[in-house]
């Protein structure tokens, strides 16, 4: 079966994001780096192993909601492409296909995501796994390339893993409202959330005993010093994750143990850290059903059906556009 692969995002176009992204976030107060930076072919190694971390529910719980849902997600949605947005390795993604199979719609899927060997490994085991299946891989950074999604077909958008949460409020609303432009009138989108939860069972999911999310976190400045000629030293950075209740996110930032001053050789920049000094590294935003339905509301979808798990950790809500 075919199986095309399109590149929107070049090594280029991605180095000279990583430029402009580190010297805004180094050279700002606070300091903070974007969270798609810890994803090179290492960091999405260690993201996989956190979702299997007994501490870190969302990947299996949101598993769990779909293996309950995913046939009716296929019946009401009837779309024969499904596009998934930061599709990682696409394991979860599996039980939707087998559903939109069993419904007997699905023709096609578009897994997109920024790392480019994730995306071939995972459609490699999928070309093997589902003969018959059109695979449109897309290299590509869903804040910024919708309006370049493979158009064929009736399509469903997913975008599954709470990733949402991993944007800020005002890029949240502008990537809803560019999906919500980049699909036809009755394509629609699956959202999947995380929900606010205790603290005490969340912070631990972003703070594993085994230390793998510290490293995952850490992992963001060895690409630094590999990509930009950066001097950290990695390791005298401690990983801190945070509950902030008035803004219900989680916080996750690097510590500096000590005073430091690094260089970015191919910035030409030089950055003072205090001792103790926190940088912002990813804020995970969880949700109410109610603020996940005026999000979308807001972008001009309409909810046509939504699920959570019996705990009320993770939401799935389907809205079409
Ligand atoms: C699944 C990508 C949304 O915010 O939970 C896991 C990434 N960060 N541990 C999340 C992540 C720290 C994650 N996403």
């Amino acid at each position: 079966m075919t199986a095309l692969l399109d590149i929107h995002l070049t090594g280029a176009d991605a180095d000279a994001a990583l430029r402009a992204d580190a010297r805004a976030g180094l050279t700002a107060a606070p300091k903070y780096l974007p969270p798609k930076w810890f994803y090179d072919a290492r960091g999405s190694v260690l993201f996989e192993q956190i979702t299997e971390l007994p501490e870190y529910f969302p990947t299996r719980t949101e598993r769990a909601l779909l293996e309950r849902t995913a046939d009716a997600i296929a019946i009401t949605s009837g779309a024969d492409t499904i596009v998934e947005l930061g599709s990682g390795s696409s394991a979860k993604t599996r039980l939707l296909l087998d559903a939109f199979r069993r419904a007997e719609s699905l023709r096609r899927y578009v897994p997109q995501d920024v790392s480019e060997s994730a995306l071939r490994e995972a459609m490699a085991a999928l070309a093997a796994d589902y003969p018959g299946l059109e695979l449109h891989g897309v290299v590509g950074d869903f804040t910024a390339h919708l309006d370049r999604l493979p158009s064929e077909g009736h399509r469903m958008v997913a975008f599954l893993g709470g990733t949402i949460g991993n944007l800020l409020p005002p890029e949240r609303a502008a990537f809803l409202r560019a999906l919500r432009t980049a699909l036809r009138p009755g394509e629609q989108f699956l959202l999947g959330t995380g929900l606010v939860v205790d603290p005490a069972v969340l912070v631990p999911a972003y703070d594993d005993a085994a230390g793998v999310t510290a490293e995952f976190n850490r992992n963001v400045l060895h690409v630094l010093n590999r990509e930009l000629g950066a001097d950290f030293d990695v390791d005298a950075f401690d990983h801190e994750a945070v509950w902030d209740a008035g803004n219900e996110w989680i916080e996750m930032h690097l510590v500096a143990r000590r005073a430091m001053t690094v260089t970015v050789a191919e910035l030409d920049l030089t950055v003072q850290f205090a001792a103790g000094e926190e940088m912002c590294t990813e804020v995970s935003a969880k949700f109410r059903p109610s603020g996940v339905r005026n999000m979308l509301g807001e972008a001009g979808f309409r909810v046509v059906g939504s699920w959570a798990d019996r705990d009320e950790r993770m939401a799935l809500t389907l809205a079409t556009a």
